[in-house]
């Protein structure tokens, strides 16, 4: 007689693969999966809405384990309800080489991982773009083809993160009654008890951020559905505090941290196999509840086809439309208008600021590029990121395509990442270049998962003037210079300006930081095309005639047009000086050997650049001259700091023939 499988057998299948799976690897979080065991087994059976089969489904619910250092619990979950990528053998390569069950949760590494998580707290902020995204979505599509909600479970370190008070805040503002976040009320982190370093009411801190909250035995599963039905129904964002023993089942180790970050040991294990009358051998799930799992995981399949025939069942136009939208692919038209644009710019040569040229560029793309969805971190005058097509977003207009941050980087940006994950929209936002440091936790995420997210950032030297060193971006070039997948564009003037929007935007594998001036510069260049040399990251935007080169300056933004001035000067001087513009380091870097040769040219080479020295060697090589930031800038008029940090043409002259002096014996 075959026994009825209970809620128990269902949880601890997720508890004994997480043991048994850290164990083997010797290596892994098991205590936060095996507490939380009894709430995702919930969520799973009887609330998140998904289809394992189908991970890609556009309609599903989004689940994010913020607690990412839990990756077994997810591993677990995918395994068990039958998803394609997940298989045991998968599971017993937890944490190893190459296996897509890696030590945190990795966005790419096979269907039902919606985000990277790990550092904690971005997956909470995260979740918010995801049910931001459903929100614009449903605004515009309707409930019919998109209705669907967003869960997060989080621990005490994700919500004692500064980055979550900027996402709880956030949502609460705008009322993003789909997101449900299920914390991890276990009140146990890696130094031992979480009132060691945190006093706080969470409830009453959601309450105060206009969440609605629940307190629950997160190890009660009637608890734990009441609690999310109530949550379903509520016209706010829901937080439910589970009450849970970290390590549920072990004896000696549960409830306290030790349960939290190591394999359990032999002993333990074994005290846990007891206590949870778990009589299988590790990775083995008994049939009935491995059954019952794949029931829960195509639990989903209805729903899913029935949403396939209400699109289907739409015209023609709309299921094109929904299609493109979803893709993300950009209508055909974009590019010639930005081109036409570009040469606009070119024939009438304006002086303008990069940061208004940028805007600029917005105001072609953003009638053109309907997922184009704009935002700032209160800055929005400053940074040009707003047009007439852009209206602000707010509860009542989910469908306006205009986010105003409030003063939050760091979550802008992981909202931003969850705004790309979910899909439909390409975000961009603005705020000041020295404040990426701020959200360079989420830039970094962006460029890992290889996320189209567009990061503006103007106000980008000691160009900026009066506000002084607080805000003169010295160092943030080189950082986001150093993080991998991530292009860095420094355009020099209103058309390497679009050339920068038109590379973020055809890039589908990572984000574009632009990185644009306060101050009004000249247009230099003299033609428009889109796919003449800015495309190729840097090019020689003034040659020597022959192109016989006594020396080269290399300069990206703002002081390109310095290094024109420079070029004419040390022309008086007899000194032939080639002027490359380098807006994107990371696409010059690959392009053609030949080609990079050809544009660094042999003579001596001068890096010029209002910001640190580090990295410039790799153009100007060990014996070329550096002019740029020694250090921190300082506060005053911007023309009185360039003059005062020798940012000027002649200084830019007499370091070129001081290194020809040097290398040479010319004068
Ligand atoms: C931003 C960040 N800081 C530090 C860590 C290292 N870390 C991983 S888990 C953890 C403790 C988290 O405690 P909690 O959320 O309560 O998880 P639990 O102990 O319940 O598993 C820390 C400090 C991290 N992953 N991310």
């Amino acid at each position: 007689m075959t026994q009825k499988t209970t809620h128990a057998d269902l949880a601890n299948a997720i508890r004994a693969l997480s043991m048994d799976a850290v164990e083997l690897a010797q290596s892994g979080h098991p205590g936060m999966p095996m507490g939380m065991a009894d709430v995702a087994t919930v969520l799973f059976s009887q609330f998140l809405k998904f289809d394992a089969s189908r991970p890609d489904w556009a309609d599903r619910d989004r689940f994010v384990l913020s607690a990412g250092h839990g990756s077994m619990l997810i591993y677990s979950l995918l395994h068990l309800c039958g998803y394609a990528d997940w298989d045991i053998g998968t599971l017993k390569n937890f944490r190893q080489l190459g296996s897509n069950a890696a030590g945190h949760p990795e966005f790419g590494h096979g269907g039902g991982i919606e985000t990277t998580t790990g550092p904690l707290g971005q997956g909470l902020a995260t979740a918010v773009g995801l049910a931001l995204g459903e929100a614009r979505d449903n605004a515009q599509f309707s409930d019919a083809l998109v209705n669907h909600r967003t869960y997060v479970i989080v621990g005490d370190g994700c919500l004692m993160e500064g980055i979550s008070h900027e996402a709880i805040s956030f949502a609460g503002h705008q009322k993003l009654s789909k997101l449900t976040v299920l914390f991890d009320d276990n009140t146990i982190t890696i130094d031992g008890d979480v009132g060691l370093a945190c006093s706080d009411d969470q409830i009453k801190r959601f309450e105060a951020s206009g969440w609605h909250c629940q307190a629950i035995d997160g190890h009660d599963p009637d608890a734990i559905a009441q609690a999310l039905r109530n949550a379903q129904n509520s016209p706010l964002p829901s937080m439910i505090a589970c009450k849970t023993v970290i390590g549920f089942g072990t004896d000696k180790k549960a409830g306290s941290s030790a349960a939290h970050g190591a394999p359990l040991g032999g002993t333990e294990i074994a005290a846990a196999r007891k206590k949870l009358n778990w009589a299988h051998a590790p990775f083995d799930i008994p049939e009935p509840i491995q059954n019952a799992w794949g029931t829960i995981g195509a639990r989903g399949a209805l729903k899913r086809t029935e949403w396939q025939s209400r699109l289907d069942a739409t015209d023609k136009a709309s299921q094109t439309s929904f299609a493109l939208h979803i893709s993300g692919a950009l209508p055909d038209r974009w590019e010639a208008a930005l081109e036409r644009h570009a040469q606009k710019m070119a024939e009438t040569a304006p002086k303008m600021a990069t940061r208004q040229a940028s805007g600029k560029a917005l105001e072609v793309l953003t009638p053109i590029i309907s997922g184009l969805v704009g935002g700032s971190a209160d800055l929005t005058g400053s940074v040009n990121t707003k047009t007439p097509d852009t209206l602000s977003m707010t509860p009542d207009s989910y469908q306006n395509r205009f986010i105003h941050y409030g003063v939050r980087e760091h979550a802008m940006g992981a909202i931003m990442n969850g705004l790309a994950l979910h899909g439909g929209t390409i975000p961009y936002s603005g705020t000041f270049l020295v404040f990426a440091n701020y959200m360079h936790a989420s830039i970094r995420l962006s460029a890992l998962m290889g996320l189209r997210v567009v990061y503006v950032l103007t106000h980008d030297s000691v160009g900026l003037g009066e506000d002084g060193p607080t805000h003169q971006p010295v160092e943030t070039l080189a950082m986001l210079r150093a993080t991998p997948n991530l292009n860095v564009y420094r355009p020099a003037d209103a058309v390497e300006a679009a050339e920068s929007w038109a590379h973020a935007l055809k890039r589908t594998d990572g984000p574009t930081a632009i990185v644009l001036s306060r101050q009004g510069l000249p247009t230099l260049r003299k033609d428009g095309a889109l796919k003449g040399y800015g495309d190729r990251g840097g090019y020689i935007l003034r040659p020597t005639d022959k192109d016989a080169r006594d020396v080269t300056l290399i300069a990206t933004g703002s002081e390109v047009s310095l290094a024109v001035e420079a070029q004419a000067e040390l022309a008086s001087y007899g000194i032939r000086a080639a002027v490359v513009s380098l807006p994107c380091w990371e696409v010059f870097d690959q392009q053609p050997k030949a080609y990079r040769a050809q544009v660094l040219g042999s003579a001596p080479c001068i890096g010029i650049e209002a910001a640190s020295e580090l990295g410039w060697h790799k153009y100007i090589g060990k014996d070329g001259a550096f002019v740029g930031m020694p250090g921190f800038g300082a506060s005053g008029p911007a023309p009185d700091l360039f003059e005062y940090f020798g940012l000027t043409p002649t200084h830019i002259a007499n370091t070129a023939k001081a290194l020809l002096k040097q290398t040479k014996g010319t004068s």
